[in-house]
């Protein structure tokens, strides 16, 4: 986006239209519903400063007037000292700083002022407002300074635009279609992905990475000839100050450019990006970048030509320099043909292994895209020591908004507990940095949404696209109180007819719902005990003699994976002190992780007091328990949500609580008949 002035504004009339078009969506309004925007009724409200931003900001004030009452006034100028007439002022002050995201919010003389010095940051003050509510417009306070803490905060979709035989429209999507490609063409529903980005602003959200980062030949082609189809995506996100971005193929130059030869060093390479990427800009000009998996999974990367990451990303970051654009560049990089007999290779290593003695050689532009955990998003994982082991990197923390190992957005899992766990993690011990510190390069968080009404598929998954925005906005902010947030915001329990039962409703269904899920899929840290290629549902050897590295080496004895550095695969040396140290012995692993870490007999004693054996049985029992209580409480909840969307839910709440059973049943029976030891409480195992 640009935030530069845009013609004169003039006085109290707006320079243009409203833009109010992305309130006539068919899609559900999420965690903006009109209804949130009362607050704003009977106010008199003051718009001023200039720019397509100050116009967004000044259609969505309009809109709120025009349904609750109220007024607003469109100012080209304006400061916080002007207009005694109003009770809410939202000025920007210097349109000169470019790009600044933050904004000031003062209450003083009885009114509520938002000021910034850059577009995005009036937009963001706006959503405060909203999001506060009646307390926007309480008491008297100095000036609060609010600015994200990571300056970017992007959702990468991993959206096919031609229909994959395996894969489908999206790769590991489970909303429906893709909200830009469909059979192989953009969608060209734009109003729906202005929408779309407007929901992303209010959260926090300022990038978005549109195509599968497999990128297949019709997804190659957006870098070149197609580059028009994701301008026209640009241009529907760019009121909403969201950037656009796109996965591209190392192998451009020879699959697009008829060049013999994508090595990284070669003159004719660089200059092949040079002007592939001056032609995006000419059609895109914010755009925002490049996302690369480069030999990951097949995909083409440089150690085909005997080069380093490092080359193959600043060959990118030197192409996207001049034009201000950023390579992520992902770490998701390990040997997926390994022969499950072989116990030295470690998929939970090879991040580290690859890209650590890289560390200080990568281009300022370029940005290290880590997941969060060593292996691939399973339910629990240790934060990657890759994270605390760059300094002089850019590093950005990849998560997984969409539900691959967290039940596909059939179950509820709401992930913001489990995100800020890893944000909110020291890798260098106690007084050391915090993950959300150390994460220069921003959050990224694999998309959940699609082309279904309610946008993720599940109604209660939207909390989770939510909760990327605002933790990579605050990554230390309480979980619990961004769902609150989301309660607040998406139903609107005042509104209706018992507020108070509805909250204490929805929070019950949701706050432990990680943790429940945990409790009926795998145990202690293992991992991947799901069904091969579709990933939903248990399969307990469903990856345990594939190539993919995804191992539980149960046997009569034991289980889990020996990763220490005295016995093991030495992944637990990864990690610097203290850690390297807690997870080295069984004794001092969390129980969590214990699986993760170590091989230990079922009777090892956790430090619960229980032994991982009947912790494997309990919790699985338990698990099924609270599924059954939460789709319980959803009934109860029947009036108090809307009919459809209630429907909606207590349906994915009959499938939740088939596949939790199944979970249980399939784990529990496993074991016994693995370890042969009875549950101690003498339940019947299937
Ligand atoms: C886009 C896992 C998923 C793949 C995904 C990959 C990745 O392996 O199963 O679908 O590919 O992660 O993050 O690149």
């Amino acid at each position: 986006m640009t935030d530069a002035p845009r013609g004169p504004g003039s006085g109290s009339e707006p320079p243009g239209p409203p833009v109010v078009s992305v309130l006539r969506t068919e899609a559900d309004h999420a965690w903006l519903p009109p209804e949130a925007f009362r607050v704003l009724g009977s106010r008199r409200v003051l718009v001023s400063g200039t720019g397509p931003l100050v116009d967004t900001v000044h259609g969505e004030v309009a809109a709120a007037c025009e349904r609750f009452g109220g007024t607003v006034t469109r100012a080209r100028e304006g400061t916080a000292s002007a207009g005694s007439a109003y009770d809410l002022l939202l000025c920007l002050e210097e349109a000169a700083e470019r790009g600044d995201e933050g904004f000031t919010l003062a209450r003083e003389r009885g009114r509520t002022v938002v000021t910034a010095t850059g577009q995005r940051g009036l937009l963001h003050g706006l959503f405060h407002v909203v999001r506060l509510g009646a307390a926007a417009f309480d008491g008297e306070h100095a000036p609060e300074a609010h600015r994200p803490a990571l300056a970017t905060r992007m959702l990468d979709h991993w959206d096919n635009v031609a229909v994959h035989p395996v894969m489908g429209q999206v790769e590991r999507g489970y909303a429906g279609g893709s909200l830009f490609w469909r059979d192989g063409r953009a969608r060209g529903d734009l109003e729906r992905v202005r929408a779309y980005g407007r929901l992303l602003a209010a959260c926090g959200i300022n990038a978005v990475s549109v195509n599968n980062v497999n990128v297949h030949e019709a997804e190659a082609h957006l870098l070149t000839d197609r580059i028009g189809d994701v301008a026209d995506i640009a241009d529907a996100l760019r009121p909403y100050g969201i950037r656009t971005h796109l996965s591209v193929t190392f192998a451009a130059p020879v699959v697009l450019g008829g060049l013999t030869t994508a090595d990284p060093l070669q003159e004719e390479v660089r200059a092949w990006w040079a002007g592939a990427t001056e032609r995006v800009y000419a059609a895109i000009p914010d755009f925002g970048g490049y996302v690369v998996k480069a030999d990951s999974e097949g995909q083409p990367g440089p150690f085909a030509y005997g080069r380093s990451h490092a080359d193959g990303a600043n060959l990118l970051a030197d192409a996207l320099a001049p034009y201000g654009g950023t390579v992520h560049w992902r770490a998701f990089v390990y040997d997926h043909r390994q022969d499950w007999r072989d116990r030295t290779t470690d998929r939970a290593r090879a991040a580290y292994d690859h890209f650590v003695p890289l560390d200080g050689a990568f281009r300022d532009n370029a940005v290290l895209q880590v997941k969060h955990g060593p292996v691939d998003f399973q339910t629990r994982e240790p934060v990657s020591p890759v994270i605390g082991a760059m300094p002089r990197t850019r590093l950005a923390v990849e998560i997984q908004a969409t539900q691959e190992y967290t039940g596909q957005q059939r179950h509820v899992c709401a992930l913001a507990p489990m995100w800020s766990q890893v944000l909110r993690f020291r890798p260098g011990g106690a007084a050391a940095a915090r993950v959300g510190e150390l994460a220069r390069g921003g959050l990224v968080a694999v998309s959940n949404a699609g082309d279904d009404p309610y946008w993720t598929g599940h109604p209660l998954a939207q909390a989770n696209l939510y909760a990327v925005g605002r933790l990579g906005w605050q990554p230390d902010a309480d979980p619990l109180a961004l769902l609150d947030e989301w309660i607040e915001l998406t139903f609107t329990p005042e509104a209706g007819p018992d507020p108070e039962r509805l909250r204490a409703g929805l929070r019950a269904v949701l706050r432990d719902s990680w943790r429940t899920y945990e409790k009926y899929t795998a145990p202690l840290g293992v991992g991947f005990m799901v069904q091969p290629g579709h990933h939903y549902g248990p399969s307990v050897d469903g990856y345990e003699y594939s190539p993919w590295g995804t191992y539980h080496f149960a046997d009569r004895n034991g289980i889990g994976v020996d990763r220490s550095r005295a016995t093991g695969t030495g992944y637990a040396g990864q990690y610097a002190a203290p850690w390297a140290e807690v997870y080295e012995s069984a004794g001092t692993c969390p129980d969590e992780l214990l699986l993760f870490f170590h091989h230990v007999p079922y009777g090892h004693v956790l430090h619960s007091g229980t032994t991982v054996i009947q912790h494997i049985y309990d919790t699985r029992f338990e698990g099924v328990a609270e599924v059954a209580a939460a789709r319980e409480t959803w009934a109860s909840l029947a009036g108090l949500v809307d009919d459809a969307r209630h429907a909606r839910v207590a349906e994915r709440y009959e499938e939740q609580l088939r596949c939790a059973r199944e979970w249980r049943d399939q784990v529990n029976s496993y074991f016994l008949r693995k370890s042969g030891v009875p549950d101690a409480h003498g339940r019947r195992i299937h």
